[in-house]
């Protein structure tokens, strides 16, 4: 963004979305119009892992928050639930309703409230800093956040019991790199520079990932399994290490595999049974593509796995995971500096305090859990049995569950419940807040301060506000702190400011004087085990200290193995008989999963949605590219245009996600079609475990519902 006004200041701070490379970035402040506006933004030359660059997206975060449709006053329902009709009301009359109708519900149960927050920003301040504290006082139920990484964090867990990775500077070491469900140039831009510095010196890349995405397009090679079957692939891999060492050739680090992991015999007894021919048949690709797959793997070094959250959206995503997590202890990876996995680094920053998270203000009451991606069944519960008490209140933050929870239709029939209570803080009127009773609008991250930690990489990031809130916008953490007021209650922690939460954080654990000077410090947990990567001397965080390949009967798990997709023609024939193609829907490379959706700029560059397919299922269906069609199944519809490419292999279709409702073709999106049930591990949703047909359908007209064909 360009511009030629006089700066009246520049502002460090973060980004705060949910993407591993959480950005150091500089907001540049002009007098626009009579008011202070944000004109640019850059990534702070300083920060190694910014490298002064922000994503396309986040140099948009200007337009984003000084947008026209931003929420700047309290609004109030006004009309049918779901209608959208909402008018203006005070901060003093929205906060003494929503704490009369909240201390009514919690006279009865206060486990009827429910709170509902993602990672809209990845803050400790104004994600879940102050809130989790009200719902604890509060005596709310608990919020199971799993719609996003839950079933590899539960395998990362098992398997290596941490959250670490190989630092991620250091794959430009790396002379193999398996970039493994990520497509990081949409994802995970900062990575991707690193592979470019990789693959310029020599090394090799290579994609596995269904879809021929951006990145795939520019590895060496792809390797273009179906959905789902990433555990199948990682079986016959490890096979055909089994047979290349068997040939005479050495390639297991035997050394590492005894002195560092446990249950290898287990894991390999379950290997023997994946042949390479039956693992190929399963994944939909060659044995020779596993051959040479193996072959790469164990001859070169440094050899390194960026693996992601894209291939473990599906029943066996958690088990998948665990075998992959295998593959750098058998050869011994982890040995060199650019060898080993990263996944996520979360586990690499000091705990936060026992008490930040304000438990003890639950004292003794029960609490229970809702899983944030069985939202819709949670919503339709009428109570009782062990679910407990029917859901009366619903308070949302940092989400849009309306558009990205799996099986909106459930969702929204729940939303529109006339007897639930909805409060939404928002920066805007998204697909969930036209469901609200009350609508809060909150500052956007140049609006206030905050303190971050990263899954991509390990420094802390402090954030400052770099304008005044707009209008009359309030950070989450003060809605809730006036929330605690209005409710009468007087503990100091729901009193804590921003600059408190802070400072609470880590406390003593990071250095603040350098994180207040800099903006940004290394966690002293950086550096976990022994160098030159994390466990290339062991150092494993499970109790035997141990990578634990086998089964791990303490947690309840068995020897991992590959699981077919719920909906898969393996494991449920006839639906595919009338679903045949696999569906998988991720990112659009310039949203943020729903977010950014309505800021024009970057729509514009998606212009529609569109649902990938390949031209052999395309032509079958007398499609042609660009053509509106009609996605379904027994769950709802989803109409979208179609693009005819060779993104898409042939029985796979990607429907890009995850636009607004109401800002697509006809009202709906990705989401209709996607179910509720859950992941092997971690009980995380399965989005990308989907079977679906496809149709032509007449061009929706403007604005209006699509005409579907009967
Ligand atoms: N631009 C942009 N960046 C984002 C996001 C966004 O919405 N937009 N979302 C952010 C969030 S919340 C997250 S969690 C991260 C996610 O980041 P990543 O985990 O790196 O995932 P994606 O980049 O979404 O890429 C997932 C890839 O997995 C592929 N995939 C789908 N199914 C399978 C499968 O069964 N096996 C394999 N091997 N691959 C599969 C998809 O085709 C896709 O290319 O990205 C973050 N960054
Ligand atoms: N089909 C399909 N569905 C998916 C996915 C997929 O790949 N396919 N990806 C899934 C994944 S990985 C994830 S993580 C989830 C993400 O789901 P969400 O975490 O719900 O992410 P967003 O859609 O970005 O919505 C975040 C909302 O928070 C708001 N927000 C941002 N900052 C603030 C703030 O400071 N205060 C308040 N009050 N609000 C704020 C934004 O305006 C935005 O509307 O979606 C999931 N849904
Ligand atoms: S790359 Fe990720 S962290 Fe960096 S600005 Fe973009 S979304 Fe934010
Ligand atoms: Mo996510």
């Amino acid at each position: 963004m360009s511009h030629d006004l006089p700066l009246l200041r520049t502002v460090p701070g973060a980004c705060p979305h949910d993407c591993p490379d959480t950005c150091a970035w500089l907001a540049d402040v002009a007098w626009v119009d009579g008011q202070e506006r944000v004109v640019a933004m850059r990534g702070h030359p300083d920060h190694r892992h910014t490298h002064g660059a922000l994503c396309t997206k986040v140099s948009r975060y200007a337009e984003r928050t000084h947008h026209a449709q931003r929420l700047l006053t309290p609004l109030r329902r006004c009309g049918p639930k779901g209608s959208g009709q909402f008018e203006p009301v005070s901060w003093d009359e929205a906060l003494s309703a929503i704490a009369q109708r909240l201390s009514a519900i919690a006279q009865r149960d206060p486990l009827a409230i429910v709170p509902y927050s993602y990672a809209g920003t990845m803050g400790l301040v104004q994600g879940e800093g102050m809130a989790e504290r009200f719902f604890h006082r509060l005596g709310a139920s608990e919020l199971d956040r799993t719609i996003c990484a839950s079933a590899g964090g539960a395998a990362l867990s098992a398997t290596y019991g941490l959250k670490a990775g190989l630092p991620v500077q250091d794959f430009a070491h790396s002379r193999l790199i398996l970039i493994w469900g990520s497509n990081p140039i949409t994802s995970s831009v900062h990575f991707w520079t690193r592979a470019q510095e990789a693959k310029r010196a020599g090394a090799r890349l290579i994609c596995v990932d269904p879809r021929k995405s951006e990145t795939a397009r520019r590895c060496h090679q792809h390797i273009a399994l179906r959905p789902g079957t990433d555990g199948a692939l990682a079986l016959g891999l490890m096979h055909a290490l089994l047979e290349r060492e068997a040939a005479g050739t050495p390639t297991l680090d035997h050394d590492y595999l005894d002195r560092y992991t446990a249950g290898w015999p287990e894991l390999r007894d379950e290997v023997g049974r994946w042949s390479v021919e039956r693992a190929a048949q399963v994944c939909g690709v060659s044995e020779a593509e596993i051959r040479d797959l193996a072959d790469a793997w164990a001859s070169t070094r440094p050899a390194a796995i960026r693996l992601n959250y894209g291939m473990q959206r599906v029943r066996g995503g958690g088990n998948a995971t665990r075998l992959i997590l295998a593959l750098p202890c058998l050869t011994g990876a982890w040995r060199e500096r650019g060898g080993g996995l990263l996944m996520s680094s979360s586990g690499q920053f000091p705990a936060l305090d026992a008490r930040f998270g304000g438990r003890h203000l639950r004292g003794a009451r029960p609490t229970r859990v809702i899983n944030m991606s069985a939202l819709g069944d949670a919503l339709l519960h009428p109570g009782g049995d062990a679910f407990g008490p029917r859901v009366e209140a619903l308070v949302v933050y940092n989400s849009n569950p309306a558009a990205v929870a799996p099986d909106s239709g459930q969702v929204i029939a729940g939303l529109s419940r006339e007897d639930l209570f909805t409060v939404v803080l928002e920066h805007f009127r998204t697909d969930t807040a036209d469901y609200a009773d009350f609508i809060l609008p909150a500052t956007t991250q140049l609006e206030h301060d905050d303190i971050h930690k990263s899954y991509g990489h390990t420094d802390v990031l402090l954030n400052r506000a770099a304008l005044a809130p707009l209008g009359q916008c309030r950070p989450n953490a003060q809605i809730f702190r006036d929330l605690a007021r209005a409710l009468g209650w007087t503990e100091p922690e729901l009193a804590a400011s921003d600059s408190d939460l802070i400072a609470q954080a880590f406390g003593d654990a990071i250095d603040m004087q350098t994180l207040q000077q800099q903006g940004w410090v290394t966690s002293p947990h950086a550096s976990v085990g022994a160098a030159p990567t994390p466990f290339a001397q062991g150092g494993f965080g499970t109790p035997s200290g141990r990578a634990e390949l086998g089964a791990r009967p303490d947690l309840g798990l068995a020897v991992p193995t590959h699981l077919d997709n719920y909906e898969s023609p393996e494991a449920d024939p006839a639906l595919a008989a009338r679903y045949p193609l696999a569906m998988i829907s991720p990112p659009a490379r310039h949203f943020m999963n729903s977010t950014f959706v309505n800021v024009d700029s970057l729509r514009a560059t998606e212009r529609e949605p569109l649902l990938e397919m390949h031209p052999q299922d395309a032509t079958a269906r007398g499609i042609a590219h660009g053509d509106t069609v009609r996605v379904f199944n027994d769950r709802g519809d989803y109409v979208c245009r179609a693009a005819v490419d060779d993104h898409a292999r042939p029985g796979v279709v990607h429907g890009l996600g995850v636009w607004w409702r109401k800002l697509g073709l006809a009202g709906s999106n990705v989401n209709e079609l996607t179910h509720q049930r859950l992941t092997d591990l971690g009980a995380a949703a399965a989005f990308y475990d989907c079977l679906v047909e496809v149709q032509p359908c007449d061009a929706p007209p403007a604005g209006g519902r699509a005409i579907i064909p009967a």
